[in-house]
């Protein structure tokens, strides 16, 4: 079976300085790069939206990061504005490989609906095409890598999962945010959906 890396979100915005900065982001790049040797496909996901976007705080009156609101197609989380469309935050890290890419596949980049899923959007009903082209391709295994662990790898893995494709995250080479314990939950989740957990070294 051909099996796909899948680097989720690599972006400046996630990683330390930038404005949704995860824990150590920056410090899985060396071993997704090394990774990508042992795959022929490689996808990056890229966190893609527009000014005013919905899941930003600042575009709803009164709200701070870390509140929930009901958005059309359910709850959903504010975060600090991040990697909007064009800005240095949205660009990938520097100290990530291109050269093995086969594919960016962009998300959140509706006004309206959010995206963690790189398969799914928000309102869990829109797809992002990501699944018809892994499936042109002939793969039916994916391992993913990237940030964060509890939103956008794990939502990802999960819907792969859902979708019937062998699924491997490799934790050690992911970094959370853990928002009131959204990390262990994320293991559960992803453990329930029968996605392997799995460490590089
Ligand atoms: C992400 C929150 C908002 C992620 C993206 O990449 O996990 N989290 N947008
Ligand atoms: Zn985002």
């Amino acid at each position: 079976m051909k099996s796909a890396l899948l680097v989720v979100d690599v972006q400046n915005d996630f990683c330390p300085g930038g404005a949704l900065a995860v824990p150590e982001g920056d410090a899985i790049i060396p071993g997704i790069n090394a990774l990508m040797d042992r795959f022929e496909t490689v996808v990056l996901t890229q966190d893609w939206h527009p000014p005013g976007h919905c899941g930003f705080a600042s575009s709803h009156a009164g709200r701070t990061p870390g509140d929930w609101v009901e958005m059309p197609y359910g709850p959903q989380i504010l975060w600090p504005d991040h990697c909007v469309q064009e800005t240095q935050g949205a660009g990938f890290h520097s100290g990530l490989r291109r050269d093995r890419v086969s594919l960016v596949q962009r998300k959140g980049w509706r006004l309206e609906i959010d995206s963690y899923s790189a398969f799914r959007e928000n309102d869990r009903i829109t797809p992002t095409g990501l699944e018809d082209w892994l499936r042109e391709q002939g793969i039916g295994a994916i391992t993913l890598v990237g940030l964060a662990t509890d939103f956008c790898v794990a939502d990802s893995a999960v819907d792969a999962a859902g979708l019937g494709f062998e699924v491997e995250v490799i934790l050690d080479l992911c970094r959370g945010i853990d928002l009131d314990g959204s990390l262990a939950a994320s293991l559960a989740r992803m453990q329930a959906a029968g996605v392997r957990l799995s460490q590089a070294r």
